[in-house]
Parts: C-alpha cells; structure tokens; sequence
C-alpha cells in the first residue's frame, strides 16, 4: 500500500515522563513537510545519551518524547524540494546535522551545526512542529532524530544517504557510539603512530575509541574500567593492557604514568564522570599529552582542575560525534567499514525487537550489554 501523504499509524516506543519505563504505543506519524523525510527504521542501537534523558540528567528536555539517536533504515518519503534522497535509499538519522551554510558548517575544523537541537532541546522539526502524536497528545522529538519508532520524520539536514550494500542492523553504530569513539581517536586527538594511549570507560563508545587508536597505530592502548567484565571485549578490538582503578591503591594517573614513562600521549573520557575528566586530563604526559572528552556529563555540571596541568603543556580538548560532520563523511564510515578498514562487530552484544526496549536498558545499566541493537 503506497502511504506516501498519509498519516502512517506504527509502533514506537515512548518515553511518558523520565525515571518511568518506555511503553509500547501505537502513534501516528504524519508525513514530510517540504525537506523533510519520513524514514522506516530497520534498527536502532540503544546508547548511553538516550539513558542520560531516561534518568533525567537533562532537565530541560520536553517529555513526552520519542528517543533514540542510533539508528538506520529506508526512506519511506520525501517532502517537497528532497532532491538528493528518494525513496528506497538506505540512510542514516543525524544528531549532528550539516546545514552546510552556519557558520560551523562552513567553517572546515569544526563539526557542530547551528541547525542541531543539541543545548536547545526543543524537542520539534526545524519549522517549530512535531510529527508525531498518540493518543491525542504531541509528542515531542529528540535532538533530530527519534528512532525508537518503526517510522521517523527527520529533516534533510538530519540525512545521510549510505551505500545500499550496507547491513542496516551493524552501521546504525555509525549513527552515534562508533562514529564518536573512532573520530575521537583519528580526528579530534590525532592518534600518532607509536603513541600511548588511555581510554577511560570501556563500554560501546570507549571500545569505538580503542579501534580507532589501533588503525591510528597506536603501540600500547590501556584500558581502563571499573568493571573487569569489560576487559575481554576491549582486548579482542584492540586494547594492549587493561586496568581496574579498583584494584590499585594509587591514583589511575599515577598507575598509568608508571606504565608509560611518565604518562600517555592521549587520554579519552567515555564515561560522562567529571570526575574522571581530571583524572583523564592528570593522566597525559607533562609537556604536550592531550586529554579528550567524549562522555556527557550530566548538563550544568562543573570540572574543576589546577591550571598548572594546562600550563605545563597538557591540552584538553572535546568534540560530539567524533569531530565528523555528518552528511559529509557518514557515507564515508560506511564505506570504510563496507571496504574491513574497520570491523564493527565486537561492538553488538545483544539484538532484541522493539518491544523489549527496557530488557535492554536494563542491560545496559547492569553492566551486561556493549551495545544493543533493537530490530524492527
Ligand atoms: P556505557 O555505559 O556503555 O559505558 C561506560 C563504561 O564506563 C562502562 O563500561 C562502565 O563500567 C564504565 N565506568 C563507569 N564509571 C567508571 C569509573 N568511575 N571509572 C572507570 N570506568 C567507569 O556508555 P557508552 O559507551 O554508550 O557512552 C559513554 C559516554 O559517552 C556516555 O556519557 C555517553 O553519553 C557519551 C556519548 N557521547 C557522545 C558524543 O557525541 N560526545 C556520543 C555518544 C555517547
Ligand atoms: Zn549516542
Ligand atoms: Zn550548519
């Protein structure tokens, strides 16, 4: 049946109010206004940043909303003035659009758009609008995505076309947690050959991390998790060493500097702990490490370190979505991955439908899960 300038009736997962379970809910989906596209998502990974939202550590986000950032699937239809995407393309949702005219998207170092909804959290399109609705109420999108639904509407800015070789269910990751962790390491730091390198936090988006030094030709890559259970998985992507704060008496930056003749050359936060963003920036060598941060703390939340780490030559640095801009280089990733430069694999533990969305929040929160993908 062609639904194309229809109101599409589907599943999605819901999130009512924070600290409450998602609840399974038939919504309706209306379709594209002028460039905007509706999307059938095939699968959906679920990330730490959605359970930041679930747990309420970003108090300005409107509920109820629709989550979910991780994602791929098929163009269902396009509105008016889509030109470069038609129905059929396999795509990826962007959290971190690329109008292409800001500021920031024409400047060439940085990432960000000024069309992202990231800090803004209006929760609506570009034009002010929802798409979605259930039982008579708005419900409300998230940072230009929403995926935890069959079908999404998503504005042009917010696309990627993909190569139609890729397995929809392994590049959602190319979506968010790997394209994070891996541009960090070769875009953001600028992994060097030979350099030593320390990830703090070792879940989907750490291990992301780990993969990238390893192509970057890192030489010792030391991981570092309270949970041991981690270790296995971090070896198998790419980690030389692993260590558990746990089990030293000494501060981590000091285990690592023992480690490394005085510190690494790059130190990545995967954890959202600003805590453990000092420890992180602590843990880079005097005279020029680099500290990165990748975690999302929870929002209003301070660092505080002595300046004297940063006089001494340390530099401390931070970026979203691995310092990519996204239209321009998520085809890229696929590709890359299409071609073995990297294998994405190790990052999926666990594959559950739609309607088991909470089993695998619930993993995730227990330490169990790397990276879930739901299926649809
Ligand atoms: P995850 O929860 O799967 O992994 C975090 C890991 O950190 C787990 O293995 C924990 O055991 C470990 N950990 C927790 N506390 C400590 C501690 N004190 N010391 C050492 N290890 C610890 O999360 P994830 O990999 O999905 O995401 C990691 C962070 O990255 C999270 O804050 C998320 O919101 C953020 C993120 N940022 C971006 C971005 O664009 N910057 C994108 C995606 C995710
Ligand atoms: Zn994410
Ligand atoms: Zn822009």
């Amino acid at each position: 049946m062609d639904t194309t300038g229809k109101v599409i009736k589907c599943r999605a997962a819901v999130a009512w109010e924070p600290h409450k379970p998602f609840s399974i809910e038939e919504i309706e989906v209306a379709p594209p206004k002028a460039h905007e596209i509706r999307i059938k998502i095939l699968a959906s990974g679920i990330c730490r940043s959605d359970d930041h939202i679930v747990k309420g550590k970003v108090p300005q986000m409107n509920f109820p909303l629709i989550l979910g950032h991780e994602a791929a699937g098929i163009v269902e239809s396009v509105g008016e003035g889509v030109t470069k995407i038609k129905p059929g393309d396999k795509v990826i949702p962007l959290f971190v659009p690329q109008c292409g005219e800001c500021r920031c998207c024409l400047d060439p170092k940085g990432n960000l758009c000024y069309k992202t909804d990231i800090g803004r959290y209006s929760g609506l399109m570009l034009d002010g609008t929802s798409r979605f609705t259930c039982k008579g109420k708005l419900i409300h999108h998230y940072i230009t995505t929403s995926t935890f639904t069959e079908y999404t509407v998503v504005d042009e800015v917010a696309v990627a076309k993909i190569d139609d070789n890729a397995p929809l269910d392994k590049v959602c990751l190319i979506g968010c947690g790997f394209s994070t962790g891996y541009g960090s390491a070769v875009n953001v730091a600028k992994v060097h050959r030979g350099s030593t390198c320390a990830v703090f936090g070792l879940g989907g988006v750490g291990l992301s991390v780990i993969i990238g030094c390893k192509v970057a030709g890192a030489s010792k890559i030391i991981g570092v998790d309270i949970n041991s259970d981690k270790f296995a998985k971090a070896k198998e992507v790419g980690a030389t060493d692993c260590i558990n704060p746990k089990d030293h008496k000494n501060p981590i930056h000091e285990v690592l500097a023992a480690m490394t003749n005085g510190g690494v050359d790059y130190s990545f936060e995967c954890i959202g702990s600003t805590d453990i963003m000092v420890s992180a920036l602590k843990s880079c060598y005097l005279g020029s490490g680099t500290s990165v941060i990748v975690g999302v703390a929870p929002s209003l939340s301070q660092v505080s370190f002595e300046p004297m780490l940063l006089l001494t030559g340390r530099t401390l640095k931070g970026a979203v979505f691995g310092g990519w801009k996204s239209r321009d280089y998520v085809p890229k990733l696929v590709s890359d991955m299409l071609a073995n430069k990297f294998n994405l694999d190790g990052l999926i533990s666990h594959k559950l439908p739609l309607e088991k969305i909470n089993k695998g929040f619930e993993m995730l929160d227990k330490g169990e899960s790397i990276r879930t993908v739901l299926e649809f």
